[in-house]
């Protein structure tokens, strides 16, 4: 390990605790204490229901609360800290444009367009709406290798388009899409972009008003915070003119047996008690994540893809989904062994004391696309070292003679 690693995975006792070379992190991250300890901290110190109290404790949590959110907008660069809604997950995110906003804004005769290569939570809710609204669901494919050319979005939108959801990174291919250029197209036809960041945030720079998206959804968990915090990001407004998603305590200006008025923008869309323990969470993970750098976080995570990708191509019988190009993968890398069924392979990667994904990875539509059933995925994050990659790749080498396979 160099210095540099040494100094990374003292963030990160699990691998002091645990006897694992942790290769499934776009399923989720490992968290450092300095996460774990801002949490602790809000609970040990500042712990009150927030927004409604109007005694000290209270106006703390709401103070915590309030600056992960500021914490969270400067992140992506959205213009104002109101402009975030905190959420569950990217899923929850996701539905909340899917059922704000599509369910009241679309109708029959509209058009919505997403990818062949979608995580199902960013297909599912847009089925559920087309079927609700009459409106209709198109797809656009990738290349096999990826690659979704912002062309392709060009030739099958039209007048009739209100919106677009693609994904930044594929948590398949690992491959970074022009968010920039399509959200430009859509535009260009009067409909809404909603980016699912759920695989690039954590990754990369990703500024909302660069890209010019409508709406940006991500995760917590998949960058070192923990679970049941997530983000949506929405232009304003559009935020204000879409109604709640969910109602009830926290939400309203005022109530009368008859209705109600909702609360400005973002509680609006914050109903019930809200995870502030989360939000500081993921401002402690925002700060952790600064404190390295996105250029360290990204050389890092390239020229361990890199190396991966380069054993991987010395072994007889694997075969690496989408581009052959480190640059292309973002820490994903999926591929698949000849007749090694992947639940196999994720197995026998266990018994070497590696963690890796098998399955559909939640894209069954690409995955049918490819003309595969399901396919094991290694995913890293900067806290990897290239030991956790040459013990990846000697267990990978013994995969097909552990299944009695002679070549
Ligand atoms: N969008 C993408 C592109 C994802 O990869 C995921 C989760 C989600 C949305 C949903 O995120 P969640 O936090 O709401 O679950 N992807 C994965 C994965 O690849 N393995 O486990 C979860």
């Amino acid at each position: 390990m160099t210095k540099e690693d040494k100094l990374i995975r003292k963030e990160f006792p699990v691998f002091e605790n645990r006897n694992v070379i942790y290769l499934d992190n776009s399923a989720t991250t490992q968290k450092p204490p300095c996460v774990l300890k801002a949490v602790t901290d809000y609970y040990e110190k500042n712990n009150a229901n927030p927004l409604r109290g109007l005694y000290e404790l209270s106006l703390a949590a709401t103070d915590a609360y309030e600056n992960a959110r500021a914490a969270v907008a400067e992140f992506i660069h959205a213009p104002e800290p109101a402009d975030i809604i905190f959420t569950r997950n990217a899923t929850e995110s996701l539905n909340l444009i899917a059922y704000s906003y599509g369910m009241h804004f679309l109708k029959e005769g509209d058009e919505i367009i997403i990818s062949v290569m979608e995580h199902h939570s960013n297909m599912l809710p847009w089925q559920q709406v087309a079927k609700a609204t009459g409106a209709t669901l198109t797809y656009i494919e990738p290349d096999k290798d990826g690659c979704l050319p912002p062309e392709r979005l060009e030739e099958k939108i039209s007048e009739k388009t209100k919106l677009v959801s693609i994904t930044q990174v594929s948590n398949v291919f690992g491959r970074e899409n022009d968010i920039k250029a399509m959200a430009a197209i859509a535009h260009k036809y009067g409909a809404v972009f909603s980016c699912d960041g759920a695989q690039s945030v954590p990754h990369m720079k990703v500024d909302v008003q660069d890209l010019d998206v409508d709406f940006l959804s991500f995760s917590g968990h998949k960058m070192y915070a923990p679970m049941g915090i997530g983000v949506l990001y929405g232009k304003k407004d559009l935020l204000e003119k879409m109604p709640p998603f969910l109602c009830g305590g926290e939400m309203i200006e005022y109530v009368t047996l008859e209705g109600a008025t909702y609360a400005e923008l973002p509680h609006k869309f914050e109903a019930g008690t809200v995870n502030v323990g989360g939000a500081v969470g993921l401002e402690a993970a925002i700060k952790f994540v600064n404190r390295f750098g996105w250029d360290l976080i990204e050389s890092r995570e390239l020229d361990l893809t890199r190396r991966m990708m380069d054993g991987m191509k010395e072994i007889p019988h694997v075969h690496i989904i989408g581009s052959d190009k480190a640059e292309d993968h973002h820490g994903i890398v999926t591929f698949k062994i000849d007749g090694v069924h992947p639940h196999d392979v994720a197995a026998i990667f266990d018994s070497y004391h590696v963690a890796v994904r098998a399955g559909h990875h939640c894209a069954q539509p690409l995955h049918k696309f490819l003309g595969v059933m399901s396919t094991t995925r290694a995913s890293l994050a900067f806290y990897n070292t290239e030991e956790d990659v040459d013990a990846f790749l000697k267990a990978l080498s013994m995969i097909r003679s552990e299944m009695g396979y002679k070549d």
